[in-house]
This record gives C-alpha cells, sequence and structure tokens, in this order.
C-alpha cells in the first residue's frame, strides 16, 4: 500500500474547506491514516520547501504557508501519490481542470488550498518532517473489502 503526504493549507482553513475537501478524499476509498493541525514555522516551511528556498518567490510562499494553521495528514491507497494529484489538478487553480479540487475551489497558484507529495520519494520525505512513526495508524477499515478487489491492493 503506497502513501502520500497531504497538506490543507492556510487558505483551505481560513475559508472553512478543510471537511469539504476531506470528504472528497475519503469518498475516494483512501486510507486516512495519520493528521495533525500545526502552525508551520519558518524552519520547516524551508525544509518543506527546499527546492524553492533559493527561488525569487520563495519569502512570499513563506508568508503565506506560515500565516494561519495548516492541517497535515497521510494518506494510503493504491498508487495514491498520483491519484491525490490527479483529484488536485494543475498546479494554479487558474489552470486546474473543472472537476479537480483547485479547479473547483481555486484561482490562485498560490492559494491553491492543499499540497500533496509528487512522488513516493517525496511523500517518504515530507511524511518524515511532519510526523513519528508512531503517530502513524495502521489500520483495516471494516469496509475496505467493498473498495477493491483483494487482488488489486
Ligand atoms: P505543487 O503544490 O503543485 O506541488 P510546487 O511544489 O511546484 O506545486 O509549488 C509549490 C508552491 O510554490 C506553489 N503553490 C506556489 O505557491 C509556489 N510556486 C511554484 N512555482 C512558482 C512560480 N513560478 N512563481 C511563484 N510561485 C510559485
Amino acid at each position: 500500500m503506497d502513501r502520500t503526504f497531504v497538506m490543507f493549507k492556510p487558505d483551505c482553513l481560513e475559508r472553512g474547506l478543510v471537511g469539504r475537501i476531506l470528504t472528497r478524499f475519503e469518498e475516494k476509498g483512501l486510507r486516512l491514516v495519520a493528521m495533525k493541525m500545526l502552525r508551520i514555522s519558518p524552519e520547516v516551511a524551508k525544509q518543506h520547501y527546499a527546492e524553492h528556498v533559493t527561488k525569487p518567490f520563495y519569502p512570499g510562499l513563506e508568508s503565506f504557508i506560515t500565516a494561519s494553521p495548516v492541517v497535515a495528514c497521510v494518506f494510503e491507497g493504491p498508487e495514491v501519490v498520483r491519484v491525490v494529484r490527479e483529484m488536485l489538478g494543475a498546479t494554479s487553480g487558474l489552470k486546474a481542470a473543472a472537476g479537480t479540487i483547485r479547479g473547483d475551489y481555486s484561482s490562485s497558484r498560490q492559494m491553491n488550498l492543499v499540497h500533496a507529495s509528487d512522488s513516493p520519494e517525496s511523500a517518504a520525505r515530507e511524511i518524515g518532517i511532519y510526523f513519528q512513526q508512531s503517530e502513524i495508524q495502521t489500520w483495516d477499515p471494516t469496509l475496505a473489502c467493498w473498495y477493491q478487489a483483494p487482488d488489486e491492493g
């Protein structure tokens, strides 16, 4: 079973969209295995966005991501990294296809509501920034057998 890191960003909390978007992941059948609310510090922002720290837009990105609390989650599921990225749509809400989360709720590149890992390697790195191993649950939801056949997972 694959894992991905998902973070509801400050604009998502400010706009009261956490529940609505979390519901989409739950309804898809993704397995929630960890969740916490926190305020990102500038140090954690630099870790999270290590690939962007030297870019000209980084100061604005850091101000945005540290401005209000976030909700960090880990989801499990087959090919979950790709599945969640496709559910989110393109980085810019202006370009994201209608029917995707960003396409439906965002018109911004920065305020695009939700972050999700772009590869299994990024997922492992990002999960490690936000969660201890002991904070990640191992569980088999009773209804799991109604979401996929045994030979699909
Ligand atoms: P995604 O969230 O789709 O993985 P990334 O990791 O490429 O997108 O970018 C993370 C954040 O960095 C974006 N949400 C945006 O706020 C900012 N960002 C990325 N590229 C640019 C850019 N060219 N100009 C301004 N901000 C950018």
